[in-house]
């Protein structure tokens, strides 16, 4: 473990020109390198198995990632892949990933459900729903020993809120102090379940003061809000005082997965929030600030094209791993 994190100073996306063009191009390239694999590697069938991507959330990995220290532990859920763009993993090691080539991070086992890089405090996905909420709190306890003021940030879904993982996790947090941030993209749907179907309160953020954590509700679409309640967020956990809670109001603008066709979201709530796409709004924003041109972002867009189409040429070439690998990273060895 290395000694205590160097902080970054508390900064403001309203006034910091760098930090919003940075937020959107990790935001952008998110939804490219997503867009590829759902709707055309999984549709020429170069991607078995599932596919989940964070189409429509991308303000919520991007708000919080740009917030965290290196040093922080990041557990992510299946719809934040900026946290892994930001942290360094190339584009070229996810479609490499999504194909089940060595060159992805788990060498060619499983697609995104699995994925992480210890080596840059990713932790795993884990694909049992909330099944991260106790691993972050081990986390979260490790770095509290260790006498560190990194924090762990723990990554959900609405759905994953009404297991009992997530509230043992919680309060087991909460009664030791843990440094953790909780963050809920709640996209209103789990799978197909809409979420009056699933709790009886109103908001995720609800469930925190039966626990003793503060929680506030932020719009998941406004990257801008998002980071300054992660700042907000990550002060509290550090500062010794334990978790708190972030619940991001957001929505899925795509099917549970690519085989998933949701017929069952009614077509006003597509036709609603495509009018509040996170990418369309910071991109707004950032023109209103004449921050860039709109020929800048659109040649931003062109270049990370350009750098999705090699990606997707180089994970192509990485080859499928030799059987004697099978076993390699899923039991330890003596
Ligand atoms: C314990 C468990 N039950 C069921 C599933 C199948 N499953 C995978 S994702 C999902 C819905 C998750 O919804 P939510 O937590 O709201 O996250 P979202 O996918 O909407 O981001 C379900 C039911 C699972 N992975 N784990």
């Amino acid at each position: 473990m290395s000694a205590p994190a160097v902080l970054q100073p508390e900064t403001d996306m309203h006034t910091d020109r760098g930090l919003a063009l940075q937020a959107l191009r990790y935001m952008a390239t998110m939804r490219e390198v997503e867009d590829r694999i759902e709707r055309k590697l999984y549709r020429q069938g170069k991607i078995v198995g599932g596919v989940y991507v964070g189409r429509g959330q991308e303000a919520i990995s991007v708000g919080v990632g740009l917030s965290a220290t290196p040093d922080d532990v990041l557990c992510p859920s299946h719809r934040d892949l900026a946290l892994f763009l930001i942290r360094g993993v190339d584009p070229r090691q996810i479609f490499a990933q999504y194909m089940g080539r060595v060159g992805g991070l788990t060498r060619g086992k499983d697609g995104n459900m699995h994925m992480g890089d210890i080596s840059r405090r990713i932790v795993s996905i884990i694909s049992a729903m909330a099944a991260s909420v106790p691993v972050a709190a081990g986390a979260a306890l490790a770095l509290k020993y260790r006498g560190t003021q990194n924090i762990a940030y723990c990554f959900f879904g609405d759905g994953a809120t009404s297991r009992g993982d997530w509230h043992e996790g919680l309060n087991f947090a909460a009664v030791q102090k843990l440094p953790v941030v909780y963050v809920c993209n709640n996209n209103q749907y789990a799978y197909s379940t809409p979420l009056t179907k699933q709790m009886a309160c109103a908001n995720v953020s609800d469930r925190a003061p039966g626990y003793g954590i503060p929680a506030e509700i932020v719009d998941g679409n406004d990257v801008f809000a998002v980071h300054r309640a992660a700042q907000r967020a990550a002060g509290h956990a550090r500062s010794g005082a334990g978790p708190y809670l972030i619940e991001c109001k957001t929505f899925r603008m795509t099917g549970h997965s690519a085989h998933d066709a949701a017929e069952y979201v009614p077509q006003s709530l597509w036709d609603e929030w495509k009018e509040k796409d996170p990418i369309t709004r910071l991109e707004k924003k950032i023109l209103e600030k004449r921050w860039a041109k709109r020929e800048e972002i659109a040649r931003l867009h062109a270049g990370i094209r350009q750098e999705v189409d090699a990606a997707i040429e180089w994970a192509e070439k990485s080859p499928y791993p030799d059987a004697s690998e099978l076993l390699d990273g899923v039991y330890e060895r003596s």
